[in-house]
Protein backbone atom coordinates (compact mmCIF):
# COMPACT_ATOMS: atom_id res chain seq x y z
CA UNK A 1 0.00 0.00 0.00
CA UNK A 2 2.63 2.60 1.13
CA UNK A 3 4.74 1.33 -2.23
CA UNK A 4 1.86 2.27 -4.34
CA UNK A 5 1.01 5.36 -2.62
CA UNK A 6 4.77 6.45 -3.12
CA UNK A 7 4.43 5.14 -6.81
CA UNK A 8 0.98 7.68 -7.09
CA UNK A 9 3.24 9.82 -5.47
CA UNK A 10 5.87 10.28 -8.46
CA UNK A 11 3.46 9.56 -11.47
CA UNK A 12 1.60 12.63 -10.66
CA UNK A 13 4.66 15.04 -9.89
CA UNK A 14 6.29 13.47 -13.23
CA UNK A 15 1.95 14.22 -15.03
CA UNK A 16 1.98 17.59 -13.31
CA UNK A 17 5.51 18.65 -14.30
CA UNK A 18 4.76 17.03 -18.06
CA UNK A 19 1.75 18.79 -18.28
CA UNK A 20 3.42 22.23 -16.92
CA UNK A 21 6.27 22.69 -19.33
CA UNK A 22 3.61 21.42 -22.27
CA UNK A 23 0.85 23.34 -21.81
CA UNK A 24 0.39 26.87 -23.03
CA UNK A 25 -0.80 28.34 -19.99
CA UNK A 26 -2.53 31.77 -19.50
CA UNK A 27 -2.99 33.04 -15.85
CA UNK A 28 -6.62 31.51 -15.58
CA UNK A 29 -5.83 27.94 -17.31
CA UNK A 30 -3.34 28.10 -15.04
CA UNK A 31 -5.21 28.86 -11.86
CA UNK A 32 -7.38 25.83 -13.28
CA UNK A 33 -4.31 23.74 -13.29
CA UNK A 34 -3.27 24.54 -9.80
CA UNK A 35 -6.74 23.74 -8.52
CA UNK A 36 -7.25 20.43 -10.17
CA UNK A 37 -3.91 19.68 -7.87
CA UNK A 38 -3.81 21.53 -5.06
CA UNK A 39 -6.94 22.53 -4.77
CA UNK A 40 -9.55 20.61 -1.82
CA UNK A 41 -10.37 18.38 -4.49
CA UNK A 42 -7.21 18.45 -6.02
CA UNK A 43 -5.10 15.41 -6.92
CA UNK A 44 -2.54 15.29 -4.78
CA UNK A 45 -4.67 16.81 -2.06
CA UNK A 46 -6.54 13.27 -2.30
CA UNK A 47 -3.10 11.18 -2.05
CA UNK A 48 -2.39 13.32 1.42
CA UNK A 49 -5.71 12.20 2.44
CA UNK A 50 -4.75 8.68 2.07
CA UNK A 51 -1.29 9.89 4.04
CA UNK A 52 -3.46 9.57 7.06
CA UNK A 53 -4.28 6.24 6.65
CA UNK A 54 -0.59 4.76 6.78
CA UNK A 55 0.81 2.93 9.23
CA UNK A 56 3.24 5.30 12.14
CA UNK A 57 5.97 3.95 10.39
CA UNK A 58 5.14 4.68 6.97
CA UNK A 59 3.72 7.53 7.59
CA UNK A 60 6.57 10.25 8.47
CA UNK A 61 8.98 9.18 4.54
CA UNK A 62 5.96 9.54 2.63
CA UNK A 63 4.24 12.44 4.10
CA UNK A 64 7.74 14.16 3.79
CA UNK A 65 7.68 13.34 0.17
CA UNK A 66 4.19 14.36 -0.47
CA UNK A 67 4.91 18.01 1.17
CA UNK A 68 8.09 17.70 -0.99
CA UNK A 69 6.34 16.84 -4.23
CA UNK A 70 3.68 19.57 -3.30
CA UNK A 71 6.21 22.19 -3.09
CA UNK A 72 7.89 21.38 -6.10
CA UNK A 73 4.60 21.92 -8.13
CA UNK A 74 3.70 24.94 -5.84
CA UNK A 75 7.09 26.59 -6.93
CA UNK A 76 6.56 25.33 -10.37
CA UNK A 77 3.33 26.88 -10.78
CA UNK A 78 4.33 30.43 -9.39
CA UNK A 79 7.12 30.19 -11.68
CA UNK A 80 4.85 30.41 -14.87
CA UNK A 81 3.05 32.30 -13.16
CA UNK A 82 5.45 35.26 -12.76
CA UNK A 83 6.54 34.63 -16.85
CA UNK A 84 2.76 35.13 -17.49
CA UNK A 85 2.47 38.45 -15.32
CA UNK A 86 5.04 39.94 -16.41
CA UNK A 87 4.47 39.32 -20.48
CA UNK A 88 0.54 40.32 -19.75
CA UNK A 89 2.32 43.62 -18.13
CA UNK A 90 4.33 43.92 -21.27
CA UNK A 91 1.63 43.59 -23.58
CA UNK A 92 -0.42 46.14 -21.36
CA UNK A 93 2.75 48.35 -21.76
CA UNK A 94 3.48 47.81 -25.46
CA UNK A 95 -0.89 49.01 -26.08
CA UNK A 96 -1.00 52.53 -24.00
CA UNK A 97 2.22 53.50 -25.03
CA UNK A 98 1.97 57.13 -26.96
CA UNK A 99 4.04 57.42 -29.96
CA UNK A 100 5.50 61.07 -29.29
CA UNK A 101 6.21 61.24 -32.99
CA UNK A 102 2.82 61.37 -34.49
CA UNK A 103 1.49 65.21 -35.43
CA UNK A 104 -0.66 67.16 -32.89
CA UNK A 105 -4.35 67.93 -32.84
CA UNK A 106 -4.70 71.58 -34.24
CA UNK A 107 -6.73 73.79 -31.24
CA UNK A 108 -9.05 75.96 -33.15
CA UNK A 109 -8.68 79.32 -31.02
CA UNK A 110 -11.09 81.89 -31.84
CA UNK A 111 -10.09 85.74 -33.60
CA UNK A 112 -11.08 89.06 -32.81
CA UNK A 113 -14.12 90.33 -34.90
CA UNK A 114 -12.86 92.33 -37.61
CA UNK A 115 -15.47 95.51 -36.19
CA UNK A 116 -14.12 94.79 -33.05
CA UNK A 117 -10.33 95.04 -34.32
CA UNK A 118 -11.13 98.40 -36.06
CA UNK A 119 -12.75 100.10 -33.11
CA UNK A 120 -9.49 98.84 -30.60
CA UNK A 121 -7.18 100.21 -33.19
CA UNK A 122 -8.90 103.69 -33.25
CA UNK A 123 -9.13 103.63 -29.48
CA UNK A 124 -5.69 103.08 -29.17
CA UNK A 125 -4.97 105.53 -31.74
CA UNK A 126 -6.74 108.50 -29.55
CA UNK A 127 -6.07 107.14 -26.47
CA UNK A 128 -2.25 108.30 -27.37
CA UNK A 129 -3.78 111.71 -27.90
CA UNK A 130 -5.19 112.36 -24.29
CA UNK A 131 -8.60 110.69 -25.27
CA UNK A 132 -10.91 108.78 -22.88
CA UNK A 133 -13.74 106.13 -23.65
CA UNK A 134 -17.10 107.37 -22.85
CA UNK A 135 -20.49 105.65 -23.33
CA UNK A 136 -24.12 105.70 -23.25
CA UNK A 137 -27.65 104.22 -23.99
CA UNK A 138 -28.46 102.82 -27.32
CA UNK A 139 -32.15 103.89 -26.53
CA UNK A 140 -31.97 107.79 -26.78
CA UNK A 141 -34.24 111.20 -25.97
CA UNK A 142 -35.41 112.41 -29.03
CA UNK A 143 -33.82 116.25 -26.89
CA UNK A 144 -30.17 114.04 -26.35
CA UNK A 145 -29.78 112.54 -29.94
CA UNK A 146 -31.06 115.95 -31.63
CA UNK A 147 -32.36 119.07 -29.51
CA UNK A 148 -29.23 119.62 -27.94
CA UNK A 149 -26.97 118.78 -31.54
CA UNK A 150 -28.67 121.95 -32.68
CA UNK A 151 -31.01 120.03 -34.76
CA UNK A 152 -34.50 120.94 -34.63
CA UNK A 153 -37.59 119.53 -34.80
CA UNK A 154 -38.19 120.77 -39.05
CA UNK A 155 -34.69 119.53 -39.96
CA UNK A 156 -34.72 116.86 -42.40
CA UNK A 157 -32.28 113.87 -40.09
CA UNK A 158 -35.24 114.14 -37.75
CA UNK A 159 -37.32 112.64 -40.62
CA UNK A 160 -39.62 108.91 -39.37
CA UNK A 161 -37.27 107.55 -42.80
CA UNK A 162 -33.82 107.77 -41.42
CA UNK A 163 -34.90 107.30 -37.40
CA UNK A 164 -36.20 104.46 -35.79
CA UNK A 165 -38.47 106.22 -33.32
CA UNK A 166 -39.56 103.95 -30.34
CA UNK A 167 -42.40 105.24 -28.06
CA UNK A 168 -42.74 109.28 -27.93
CA UNK A 169 -40.00 111.22 -27.96
CA UNK A 170 -37.49 108.12 -27.34
CA UNK A 171 -34.90 106.83 -30.43
CA UNK A 172 -32.35 104.43 -31.22
CA UNK A 173 -29.41 106.73 -31.46
CA UNK A 174 -28.44 107.36 -35.19
CA UNK A 175 -25.00 108.75 -33.82
CA UNK A 176 -23.08 108.55 -30.73
CA UNK A 177 -22.90 112.47 -30.41
CA UNK A 178 -25.71 111.99 -27.30
CA UNK A 179 -22.59 110.53 -25.43
CA UNK A 180 -20.92 113.51 -26.07
CA UNK A 181 -23.86 116.09 -24.61
CA UNK A 182 -24.30 113.81 -21.40
CA UNK A 183 -20.55 113.95 -21.08
CA UNK A 184 -20.28 118.16 -21.40
CA UNK A 185 -23.21 118.11 -18.75
CA UNK A 186 -21.50 116.44 -16.73
CA UNK A 187 -17.87 117.50 -16.64
CA UNK A 188 -15.98 120.89 -16.78
CA UNK A 189 -13.59 121.09 -19.52
CA UNK A 190 -11.29 120.72 -20.83
CA UNK A 191 -12.41 117.26 -22.66
CA UNK A 192 -11.37 114.78 -25.02
CA UNK A 193 -13.17 112.00 -25.29
CA UNK A 194 -14.08 109.15 -27.79
CA UNK A 195 -17.68 107.43 -27.75
CA UNK A 196 -17.68 104.03 -29.70
CA UNK A 197 -20.78 102.38 -30.20
CA UNK A 198 -23.63 100.53 -31.99
CA UNK A 199 -26.18 103.33 -33.62
CA UNK A 200 -29.64 102.74 -35.90
CA UNK A 201 -30.65 104.00 -39.08
CA UNK A 202 -33.22 103.00 -41.68
CA UNK A 203 -30.89 101.87 -44.39
CA UNK A 204 -29.97 98.60 -45.44
CA UNK A 205 -27.86 98.02 -48.96
CA UNK A 206 -24.25 96.52 -49.74
CA UNK A 207 -22.46 99.26 -47.55
CA UNK A 208 -25.18 100.03 -45.14
CA UNK A 209 -26.94 98.24 -42.52
CA UNK A 210 -29.52 99.82 -39.82
CA UNK A 211 -27.48 98.53 -36.96
CA UNK A 212 -24.13 99.96 -37.65
CA UNK A 213 -20.82 101.01 -35.28
CA UNK A 214 -19.82 104.60 -35.04
CA UNK A 215 -16.40 106.10 -33.10
CA UNK A 216 -17.21 109.85 -32.00
CA UNK A 217 -14.68 112.30 -31.09
CA UNK A 218 -14.98 115.77 -29.00
CA UNK A 219 -12.19 117.84 -28.22
CA UNK A 220 -12.85 120.81 -25.86
CA UNK A 221 -10.85 123.76 -24.98
CA UNK A 222 -9.87 127.65 -24.93
CA UNK A 223 -8.45 128.26 -28.36
CA UNK A 224 -8.44 125.42 -30.09
CA UNK A 225 -8.57 125.74 -34.29
CA UNK A 226 -9.43 123.91 -37.25
CA UNK A 227 -5.45 123.70 -37.80
CA UNK A 228 -5.62 121.38 -34.68
CA UNK A 229 -8.20 119.38 -36.34
CA UNK A 230 -6.57 118.95 -39.32
CA UNK A 231 -3.52 118.16 -37.35
CA UNK A 232 -5.07 115.42 -35.26
CA UNK A 233 -7.22 113.81 -37.67
CA UNK A 234 -4.36 113.69 -40.51
CA UNK A 235 -1.92 111.99 -38.12
CA UNK A 236 -5.05 109.72 -37.45
CA UNK A 237 -5.56 108.90 -40.70
CA UNK A 238 -2.15 108.44 -41.22
CA UNK A 239 -1.82 105.86 -38.46
CA UNK A 240 -4.92 104.07 -39.43
CA UNK A 241 -4.00 103.51 -43.15
CA UNK A 242 -0.73 104.46 -44.00
CA UNK A 243 1.73 107.61 -43.27
CA UNK A 244 1.62 107.91 -47.19
CA UNK A 245 -1.93 108.40 -47.55
CA UNK A 246 -3.11 111.42 -49.09
CA UNK A 247 -5.91 113.02 -47.49
CA UNK A 248 -7.83 116.63 -48.25
CA UNK A 249 -10.55 118.00 -46.14
CA UNK A 250 -14.01 119.20 -47.97
CA UNK A 251 -16.34 121.75 -46.88
CA UNK A 252 -19.50 120.21 -45.31
CA UNK A 253 -22.23 120.82 -43.50
CA UNK A 254 -23.46 118.72 -39.93
CA UNK A 255 -26.07 120.83 -37.77
CA UNK A 256 -23.48 120.36 -35.13
CA UNK A 257 -20.65 121.91 -35.98
CA UNK A 258 -19.60 125.22 -38.30
CA UNK A 259 -17.43 125.35 -40.46
CA UNK A 260 -17.93 121.50 -41.06
CA UNK A 261 -15.95 119.26 -43.24
CA UNK A 262 -15.47 115.73 -44.63
CA UNK A 263 -11.97 113.94 -45.21
CA UNK A 264 -11.16 111.97 -48.03
CA UNK A 265 -8.23 109.99 -48.76
CA UNK A 266 -6.67 109.20 -52.19
CA UNK A 267 -8.28 105.71 -53.06
CA UNK A 268 -5.78 102.87 -52.59
CA UNK A 269 -7.53 100.83 -55.15
CA UNK A 270 -6.67 102.72 -58.25
CA UNK A 271 -3.95 104.94 -56.58
CA UNK A 272 -6.62 108.47 -57.58
CA UNK A 273 -6.84 107.30 -61.12
CA UNK A 274 -10.50 106.92 -60.72
CA UNK A 275 -11.99 103.13 -60.32
CA UNK A 276 -15.27 101.52 -59.30
CA UNK A 277 -14.67 101.62 -55.35
CA UNK A 278 -14.41 105.55 -55.53
CA UNK A 279 -16.86 106.07 -58.33
CA UNK A 280 -14.25 107.67 -60.78
CA UNK A 281 -13.40 110.57 -58.17
CA UNK A 282 -10.03 109.07 -56.88
CA UNK A 283 -11.29 109.89 -53.07
CA UNK A 284 -12.66 107.72 -50.75
CA UNK A 285 -15.15 109.57 -48.25
CA UNK A 286 -13.40 108.84 -44.31
CA UNK A 287 -15.00 111.05 -42.18
CA UNK A 288 -16.94 114.10 -41.10
CA UNK A 289 -15.76 116.34 -38.73
CA UNK A 290 -15.84 120.41 -37.38
CA UNK A 291 -15.42 123.35 -34.90
CA UNK A 292 -18.21 122.41 -32.08
CA UNK A 293 -21.23 124.53 -33.03
CA UNK A 294 -21.97 127.45 -30.28
CA UNK A 295 -25.00 126.29 -30.06
CA UNK A 296 -23.88 122.81 -28.70
CA UNK A 297 -22.04 124.42 -25.99
CA UNK A 298 -25.23 126.86 -25.48
CA UNK A 299 -27.25 123.46 -24.91
CA UNK A 300 -24.76 121.80 -22.51
CA UNK A 301 -24.29 125.23 -20.06
CA UNK A 302 -20.80 125.57 -21.86
CA UNK A 303 -19.32 129.54 -21.92
CA UNK A 304 -19.68 129.55 -25.97
CA UNK A 305 -17.51 132.72 -26.28
CA UNK A 306 -14.48 131.74 -24.24
CA UNK A 307 -14.10 127.68 -25.25
CA UNK A 308 -13.99 126.34 -28.84
CA UNK A 309 -13.74 122.78 -29.45
CA UNK A 310 -13.99 120.00 -32.58
CA UNK A 311 -15.47 116.77 -33.15
CA UNK A 312 -15.25 114.00 -35.38
CA UNK A 313 -16.99 111.06 -36.75
CA UNK A 314 -16.58 108.45 -38.36
CA UNK A 315 -18.40 104.34 -39.50
CA UNK A 316 -16.27 101.59 -37.97
CA UNK A 317 -17.90 99.36 -41.11
CA UNK A 318 -16.69 101.54 -43.37
CA UNK A 319 -13.31 102.23 -42.27
CA UNK A 320 -13.05 98.24 -41.94
CA UNK A 321 -14.05 97.78 -45.35
CA UNK A 322 -11.63 100.84 -46.86
CA UNK A 323 -8.78 98.90 -45.29
CA UNK A 324 -9.26 95.03 -46.21
CA UNK A 325 -10.98 95.62 -49.56
CA UNK A 326 -14.60 94.17 -47.89
CA UNK A 327 -17.16 94.77 -50.57
CA UNK A 328 -20.34 93.53 -48.51
CA UNK A 329 -21.18 95.41 -44.76
CA UNK A 330 -23.67 91.56 -44.47
CA UNK A 331 -20.08 89.76 -44.25
CA UNK A 332 -19.75 91.55 -40.88
CA UNK A 333 -23.18 90.33 -39.32
CA UNK A 334 -23.06 86.91 -40.79
CA UNK A 335 -20.16 85.11 -38.48
CA UNK A 336 -19.11 83.15 -41.56
CA UNK A 337 -15.76 81.50 -39.86
CA UNK A 338 -14.45 81.43 -43.40
CA UNK A 339 -14.52 85.26 -43.48
CA UNK A 340 -13.77 85.61 -39.73
CA UNK A 341 -10.62 83.59 -39.57
CA UNK A 342 -8.78 85.73 -42.24
CA UNK A 343 -8.39 88.44 -39.33
CA UNK A 344 -6.27 86.48 -37.08
C1 LIG B 1 -19.69 113.93 -36.95
C2 LIG B 1 -19.23 114.98 -37.74
C3 LIG B 1 -19.00 116.20 -37.13
C4 LIG B 1 -19.96 115.49 -33.60
C5 LIG B 1 -20.29 116.63 -32.96
C6 LIG B 1 -20.44 116.31 -31.64
C7 LIG B 1 -20.79 117.20 -30.51
F1 LIG B 1 -21.45 116.52 -29.57
F2 LIG B 1 -19.71 117.71 -29.99
F3 LIG B 1 -21.55 118.19 -30.96
N1 LIG B 1 -20.22 115.02 -31.53
N2 LIG B 1 -19.92 114.50 -32.74
C8 LIG B 1 -19.68 115.30 -35.03
C9 LIG B 1 -19.23 116.35 -35.79
C10 LIG B 1 -19.90 114.10 -35.62
O1 LIG B 1 -19.95 112.67 -37.46
C11 LIG B 1 -19.88 112.45 -38.82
Amino acid sequence: MSQSLTEKLESLKTEALRELSATLFNLESLEAFRVSYLGKNGKLTQILKDVGKLSPEERPKTGQLANQIKQVITLEIEKHAQTLQLEERNKALQEESVDVTLPGKTMWRGTRHPLKKTMEEIVQIFSNYGFQVAQGPEIESEYYNFDALNTPAWHPARDMQDTFYTVDQTVLRTHTSPVQIRVMERYKPPLRIVAPGAVYRHDDDVSHSPMFHQIEGLLVDENVSMAHLKGMITGFVHQYFSPQTHVRFRPSFFPFTEPSAELDIECMMCHGKGCNVCKHSGWLEVLGCGMVHPNVFRAVKYNAKKLSGFAFGMGIERLTMLKYGVDHIKLFFENDLRFLRQFS
